[in-house]
């Protein structure tokens, strides 16, 4: 039985044991989805962080800095935070530099709790992320990056849809009430998730800033096997 455990808010991260467990941070829309399409898109690494300054100051290091607060691409920066911007070869060869409002901030939270590794988790990789945490048999705490601390829909299903597959539909023997819950909204949505999520919150404010391509892009499943995950301070092609 695979030991798994969602936290579904950063704010509940010192709750969870992270030590010795793989961390899967999630922020589906869009933070963890663009790391990982920068990545299968030939970016040498992307490395999370937290602040606009700290990105600045990478600028000056070479790296390509790219960044969003609440949606908006941040003033004087290469990049917002479109997977669509890490495509056609804009990012080979390069490493990228990436802030953001939720998502960033949680990679380095699951890095600085002592993660044996932090992986970015995304639908388009779901497959392979989830054969990566079988094969390396390590206890799997899922990090929801939420928004500002609350619940959200987007990453509670794809933590669902995790945890589904790493327990093999049988999730009986589970001891973990929040992956019980995310299975059972996960069961609710799995027939169409974009439908589903056009109540959620971040739909919405996305809506408005029209990034409707971005959302149906990101909702996607499996359209790469590039699994990315985080060597020392980068996140990198693990497999
Ligand atoms: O909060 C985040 O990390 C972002 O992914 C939010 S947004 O989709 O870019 O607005």
């Amino acid at each position: 039985m695979f030991e798994i455990e969602v936290v579904l808010s950063p704010a509940l991260l010192h709750l969870a044991e992270v030590k010795n467990r793989n961390v899967v941070v999630i922020d589906i829309l869009r933070a963890t989805s663009t790391i990982c399409t920068a990545i299968h898109e030939g970016a040498i690494a992307v490395r999370a962080v937290e602040s606009i300054d700290e990105a600045i100051i990478l600028k000056n290091h070479g790296y390509v800095i790219a960044g969003e607060r609440n949606g908006h691409k941040i003033e004087g920066f290469d990049m917002g935070n479109s997977p669509f911007e890490c495509m056609k070869g804009a990012l080979t060869n390069k490493k990228l530099a990436l802030t953001t409002t939720n998502g960033t901030k949680c990679i380095t939270a699951a890095m600085t709790a002592g993660a044996s590794n932090v992986i970015a988790g995304s639908f388009l990789n779901i497959d392979a992320t989830c054969e990566w945490l079988k094969t390396d048999g390590r206890p799997v705490v899922v990090l929801c990056a939420g928004w500002k601390d609350k619940v959200n829909l987007e990453d509670s299903l794809y933590a669902g849809a995790l945890a589904k597959k790493l327990l093999n539909n049988e999730p009986n023997a589970l001891d973990c009430d929040s992956t019980h819950m995310v299975l059972d909204l996960y069961e609710k949505a799995a027939s169409n998730i974009g439908e589903y999520l056009v109540k959620s919150s971040h739909y919405q404010r996305l809506s408005h800033l029209h990034h409707q391509e971005d959302m149906e892009y990101c909702l996607s499943e499996n359209i790469f096997t590039t699994v990315v995950g985080q060597k020392n301070v980068e996140m990198l092609k693990i497999n």
